[in-house]
């Protein structure tokens, strides 16, 4: 068994968050996680509260289990849905794409664990300040809205700045993946791509068939220019989207509508041509689909040989 603080803290047979994946992430996936002895999370994404009150209720029909919400923070519904957190009495809630200091209070009030994203160390420091219990150290190996740093190197100067636990993400989908993350010192990890591929998860089977035959190079970012970069497999979108990036006659606005519904109509449409299909670089690492359980139980039975093994090398 591996136990860490994140474990402890959150009540968790396994130390590992899903990911609050935007039109992915609802009460059948969270349930599945929570169920798994993980931490399941329900993604309030763009909808409004009303969409994520009836989510929470069904992912408590699902699961009696703890589960977290994820508030979007670029999300015109982010303080209704903030709201709906903290009158639920939601046990855990992550947020991305953001500074959540606005709610923290809030939040703590109604006795809510605050577990923000976060892609660098001056945020890490300043949401702990604020009362974070714990930090999402994502790396841009991940998929959607991304930081510029990497996983190896984000997650050890956040654990060197901060003095609550760490949670890595961005890249990881196997043992070897959570292995390596608890040597740079992260106590939990939190992954997304590897939960697209749950047998749970309700996007359309060809979009996990793009991450089954993804190969190493098959992901690009674009959104640079608008200063939210995204992850997402190379397909006629992206590569249209970086066409009309370096076009200086297309304005950020135009831009800004070009990104609208996209990721929408890759994950409830299952439009792989004009969608985005969002994943992070370890989709090529994930070569079967699996019950989030099977996902959860192979993942952490790998990470213990491995850290078993390693150990005999040292003398
Ligand atoms: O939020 C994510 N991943 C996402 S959100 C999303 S929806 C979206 N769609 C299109 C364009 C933009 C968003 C898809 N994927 N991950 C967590 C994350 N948070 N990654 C990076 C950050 C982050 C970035 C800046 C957190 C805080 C932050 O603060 C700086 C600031 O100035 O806000």
């Amino acid at each position: 068994m591996i136990k860490t603080g994140v474990s402890e803290l959150f009540g968790l047979e396994y130390p590992i968050f899903q990911g609050g994946m935007a039109w992915v992430a609802d009460a059948a996936l969270a349930s599945a996680v929570s169920n798994a002895g993980g931490l399941g999370i329900i993604s309030a994404m763009n909808l409004d509260a009303d969409y994520l009150r009836g989510q929470i209720a069904q992912c408590r029909e699902m699961t009696d289990k703890p589960f977290g919400v994820n508030i979007m923070l670029m999300s015109p519904h982010a303080e209704a849905c903030a709201k709906v957190v903290a009158e639920e009495k939601i046990p855990v809630v992550t947020t991305g794409a953001g500074l959540p200091g606005r709610f923290i209070p809030m939040w703590l009030e109604a006795g809510v664990k605050v577990v923000p994203v976060v892609p660098s160390v001056a945020i890490a420091k300043r949401v702990v300040r604020e009362g974070a219990c714990a930090v999402i150290a994502e790396g841009c190996e991940a998929g959607g809205h991304i930081g510029e740093l990497t996983t190896i190197t984000l997650v050890p100067q956040i654990v060197d700045a901060v003095d609550v636990p760490v949670i890595a993400a961005g890249g990881i989908a196997d043992g070897r993946g959570v292995a390596s993350v608890l040597m740079l010192g992260a106590q939990g990890v939190q992954c997304g791509t590897r939960f697209l591929a749950a047998d749970e998860c309700t996007i359309p089977q060809c979009f996990k068939d793009k991450i089954l035959t993804a190969r190493d190079i098959d992901t690009m970012v674009t959104g640079r220019r608008l200063g939210h970069p995204v992850r997402a497999l190379k397909n006629s979108y992206m590569q249209e989207f970086a066409k009309k990036e370096k076009d200086p006659a297309i304005s950020n606005e135009e831009l800004e509508k070009f990104g609208t519904g996209a990721l929408w109509r890759a994950a409830r449409q299952g439009d792989m041509v004009t969608g985005c299909i969002m994943v992070g670089q370890a989709a090529s690492m994930i070569k079967e689909t699996l019950p989030a359980r099977d996902i959860i139980t192979t993942m952490f039975a790998e990470a213990e040989q491995i850290m078993k093994k390693t150990t005999q090398w040292v003398s």
